[in-house]
């Protein structure tokens, strides 16, 4: 199990809002929203730190991740208007918790996205 931030949420010893839950992914939501909709999904039992570190044979994993944010978007009626899921890796992505993570964004007009 990892050491970070996400790893002390997934074993519930910090707190967190629990959106989404099934037997190797976690959802809750981002403590600092970028949008109204705003959900991180986690693999709760395989802690790679970046996208980089992936490897082949996590693609199941990563596939489940990306159906896991489409599931909760339908659950929550999102898909009517749509959203963005956004995996960032490392330094120039801005990413700052190295358990991997997907970014689900809705809930209104996204800006785009780029430098
Ligand atoms: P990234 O930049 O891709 O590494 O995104 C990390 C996100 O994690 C960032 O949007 C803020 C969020 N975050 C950081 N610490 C916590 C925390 O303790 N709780 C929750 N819910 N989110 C956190």
């Amino acid at each position: 199990m990892t050491d970070t931030i996400f790893g002390k949420i997934i074993r519930r010893e910090i707190p967190a809002t629990i959106v989404y839950e099934d037997e190797d992914i976690l959802g809750f939501k981002d403590i600092a929203p970028q949008a109204p909709v705003h959900v991180l999904f986690v693999p709760k039992h395989e802690p790679i730190r970046t996208l980089d570190d992936a490897r082949p044979e996590h693609a199941q994993l990563l596939g489940r991740l990306m159906l896991a944010a489409a599931e909760y978007a339908r659950r929550q009626g999102l898909e009517r208007d749509g959203y963005r899921v956004v995996m960032n890796c490392r330094d120039h992505a801005g990413q700052t918790v190295f358990h991997i993570h997907l970014h689900l964004l809705a809930g209104a007009p996204l800006g785009h996205f780029g430098v």
